[in-house]
């Protein structure tokens, strides 16, 4: 009965996900999911800003850190009941089943006071074109965020508008570093929220975050879930600001 309803709520989740490109998912996670999640990631957290030359990618700035395939360093974080909950919802979302979906673990963490905004942008401009992507993220805030600390901003509809311009405003790592410009304000959304929910977003949704100036970090665990992209069978053009991330797709092959 409770599988039930399950399935029909995360259906009607999916149908939200895919009119608007995102969906805001209300308690998904108990206190206690949430907080053993809080405790993986202060401990990765506390690890690489003490010393970063363990982890394979990031970035530590005052007023940002990024850190890059966390699943690497925590012993089988797939295998909590949130996240398996989550893979559930996500598959659901995607349209495919949970064998056929691949999880990779980000941090993005903006601290107290000086928390840098996250530009304007799509995921999948980071991915090549040379692939068909069915893939979205779920960002979990470890914490209630509002606008003034830090909360996300999503442009309604835009996954349904194709891959917008691009522009390299700083050094491409293949996660951060691009930026989309003249965004219609009048479709874009903030959405405050509350521990234990989490927002699923289209790896084409338009979206960006406001940047964090309350006393409190600002702690977001963001969960990647696709299924492996599919070569297209017809040319595509390298676009201007792919040419800066052509050496990582290929490093990726
Ligand atoms: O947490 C943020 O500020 C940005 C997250 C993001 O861009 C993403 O999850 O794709």
């Amino acid at each position: 009965m409770k599988k039930e309803s399950n399935n029909q709520k995360f259906n009607q989740y999916k149908q939200k996900f895919k009119r608007d490109g995102f969906v805001v998912v209300p308690q998904l996670f108990s206190n206690k999911e949430l907080n053993l999640l809080n405790s993986i990631y202060n401990d990765i957290l506390i690890n690489f800003q003490k010393d970063s030359t363990n982890y394979d990618k990031g970035i530590n700035t005052n007023s940002f850190v990024w850190i890059y395939n966390v699943e690497s360093y925590v012993n089988n974080i797939t295998k909590l009941n949130s996240i398996i909950k989550l893979a559930d919802l996500a598959s659901t979302c995607l349209g495919i089943t949970s064998s056929n979906l691949i999880q990779e673990f980000r941090i993005f963490h903006k601290p107290a006071t000086i928390g840098a905004a996250t530009p304007w942008h799509q995921d999948e401009a980071y991915q090549s074109p040379f692939f068909i992507h069915n893939s979205l993220n779920a960002w979990i805030p470890i914490g209630s965020f509002t606008e003034f600390q830090g909360c996300m901003k999503y442009v309604i509809g835009s996954h349904l508008k194709g891959i917008y311009d691009h522009e390299v405003i700083e050094n491409v790592s293949e996660g951060l570093g691009l930026s989309v410009r003249d965004v219609d304000n009048n479709n874009c959304i903030s959405i405050p929220v509350k521990k234990g929910d989490v927002i699923l977003h289209h790896c084409r949704t338009l979206h960006s975050a406001h940047p964090n100036l309350s006393n409190k970090p600002r702690k977001a665990l963001v969960v990647i879930n696709k299924s492996k992209p599919i070569k297209k069978n017809i040319i595509t053009d390298i676009r201007e600001w792919q040419k800066c991330l052509q050496k990582y797709w290929n490093n990726h092959k």
